[in-house]
């Protein structure tokens, strides 16, 4: 099977996940993009709170109502992909820009299921860049405070300028991490002045990741 392929199939396990008629978070990037397919393929009587402005046009073309996080009480669940996972669930995420969100959402949910292929699951997470969403002022300083943790911080581009949030804000990818702790890295950078969201999901791992394989979906609680 191709990677795409895996995504289509792990996009498919997850409906199992969805219970009928329920309000669920549903996440930002291609695997997720698979499940939404799925969803509407599935004609599922659900409503969704979104991750992304990309995955709310998705979901509205796919004719699944999309409700505001405001008006939304506990999800079910919350769906959405990962750049790395850990064997004990903790995750790298915001490859795909929409990490802030993401986090907001997933704090909402009774339960996180993270979707991937296989090439997603690493031992120790840093070896995909860390991104960083950040107000833009404080990136020089930032970068520095990653310098002294052994990670090289750049703003993230696109077009000639820096790539701006769905919040109006800039990301900084850190390379050359190895984040032995997810939980206390989490919990020490989010602190800087300045960092907006870590991505780093290590306070809301996930509570289960289904991992498309040439055999088949692993489950891994
Ligand atoms: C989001 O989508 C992100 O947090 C992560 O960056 C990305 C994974 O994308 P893909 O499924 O395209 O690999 O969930």
């Amino acid at each position: 099977m191709t990677q795409d392929e895996l995504k289509t199939l792990v996009g498919q396990a997850a409906l199992q996940y969805v219970p009928a008629g329920a309000l669920i978070g549903v996440g930002t990037g291609s695997t997720v993009n698979k499940f939404i397919a799925a969803l509407s393929a599935a004609h599922a009587a659900i409503r969704a709170v979104s991750s992304s402005e990309a995955s709310t046009a998705l979901l509205r073309a796919a004719g699944i109502a999309v409700v505001p996080l405001e008006q939304a009480g506990e999800l079910a669940v919350y769906i959405d992909g990962a750049d790395e996972i850990d064997p004990h669930g903790h995750m790298l995420k915001g490859g795909g820009g929409a990490l802030t969100r993401e986090k907001i959402v997933a704090a909402q949910a009774r339960r996180f299921i993270c979707i991937a292929d296989a090439s997603k699951q690493v031992d120790t997470l840093g070896r995909f860049p860390l991104p960083v969403e950040i107000i833009p002022m404080a990136a020089a300083r930032l970068a520095r405070q990653f310098a002294a943790l052994g990670g090289q911080a750049a703003l993230r581009m696109s077009g000639g300028q820096p790539y701006v949030t769905d919040n109006g804000l800039h990301i900084l990818d850190v390379r050359g991490l190895r984040i032995t702790d997810p939980l206390a890295f989490e919990n020490e950078t989010s602190q800087w002045p300045g960092v907006v969201t870590v991505g780093v999901f290590a306070r809301q791992k996930a509570s289960c990741c289904l991992l498309a394989t040439q055999q088949g979906v692993r489950t891994l609680q």
